[in-house]
């Protein structure tokens, strides 16, 4: 005991360990499970304590989180950056007060005062969605595509990185992106979003590609009532990413044409970080979660994705 009777505390293994965790917030399946995740890994179970922030989409709130967790003094804090810009002074903030930082799924641009990142890899979701199109379209003899796309959330690194990757291969191939906005990875926002679609470019386009599943349930709902068809033998080709259970469900009734995977399960490999730094080792600086490509028909079977053959995963009961 120190000289004035405080007590202090040891920091031995066997103490509780304290998770600050900044998530973006409620707007998909996605996200629900990706919450579930970290509450399931940082229980109290398993020596953690967890506080946990929705920021219902909300940048500003997002760096509120992050402060009131410096303030806290917990003695990790994750977080799942909603936008990819404005991050380096709070994350000086957080090294300031010697408070490792673990980033996960969407990535962070303007700075690297965190120490690892989890997450996809966006980019070749988008790649991989545009070259599984030109296959399935090169098979079914389909010369021309007129795309619509329902991006999701703007400046959201997932975004961003779908966007990109599959402009890429619409520009090589000469396809037409017929229009490409937010639906902000809602189901509201695809429906809203797919509703303006049908009305301005009806009979105009035999794509609809939606950066997430609950935007495909929308977009699905708003073509259902505009009387556009849509999957196995429909007029318009579904494409969506994610693969949440129900939506590779769809694929296998052909509602979807393809699914593109996005792992939601970060937290695990928060917890082996974590157990590292506590170990005083040095994790690695960027970690990619493994995820697959779920196609309605085998017709493709395999695509190159940079340079890469990749397999196509034809859905089946026994895959579900
Ligand atoms: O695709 C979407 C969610 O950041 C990868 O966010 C994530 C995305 C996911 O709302 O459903």
């Amino acid at each position: 005991t120190p000289a004035g009777g405080e007590e202090t505390t040891p920091a031995t293994s066997g103490d509780v360990i304290t998770v600050g965790f900044a998530q973006v917030g409620h707007e998909s399946d996605w996200r629900t499970a990706s919450t579930k995740s970290a509450q399931d890994v940082f229980s109290a179970e398993n020596g953690y304590e967890l506080s946990f922030v929705d920021c219902d989409n909300d940048s500003a709130a997002q760096l509120e989180a992050v402060r009131n967790f410096i303030q806290q003094g917990v003695d990790y804090i994750i977080i799942d950056p909603i936008v990819s810009t404005g991050w380096d002074a709070v994350l000086t903030e957080c090294e300031d007060a010697g408070i490792p930082v673990i980033v996960i799924d969407r990535t962070i641009d303007d700075s690297d005062k965190y120490v690892s990142w989890v997450g996809s890899d966006f980019k070749v979701e988008g790649l991989a969605c545009g070259e599984w199109l030109k296959a399935y379209a090169e098979d079914k003899g389909i010369t021309e595509i007129n795309a619509l796309v329902i991006e999701g959330s703007t400046g959201a690194s997932a975004t961003i990185g779908r966007t990109d990757g599959f402009k890429e291969i619409a520009d090589r191939e000469g396809w037409t992106i017929l229009a490409s906005q937010t639906g902000d990875f809602t189901e509201a926002g695809g429906q809203e979003v797919m509703e303006s679609y049908c009305q301005s470019y009806a009979g105009q386009f035999n794509v609809v590609i939606c950066q997430n599943d609950n935007e495909a349930a929308g977009a699905m709902t708003a073509m259902d009532n505009a009387g556009v068809t849509y999957g196995v033998g429909g007029d318009v080709i579904l494409v969506s990413f994610d693969a949440n259970k129900p939506y590779v469900q769809m694929v296998m009734e052909g509602k979807i044409n393809a699914n593109f995977e996005c792992n939601p399960m970060a937290a695990p490999t928060v917890a082996e970080i974590i157990q590292q730094l506590e170990a005083g080792e040095t994790p690695e600086k960027e970690i990619y979660v493994t995820e697959s490509w779920f196609v309605a028909e085998d017709n493709v079977s395999t695509i190159t994705v940079n340079g890469e053959e990749q397999e196509c995963i034809y859905v089946t009961q026994e895959v579900l």
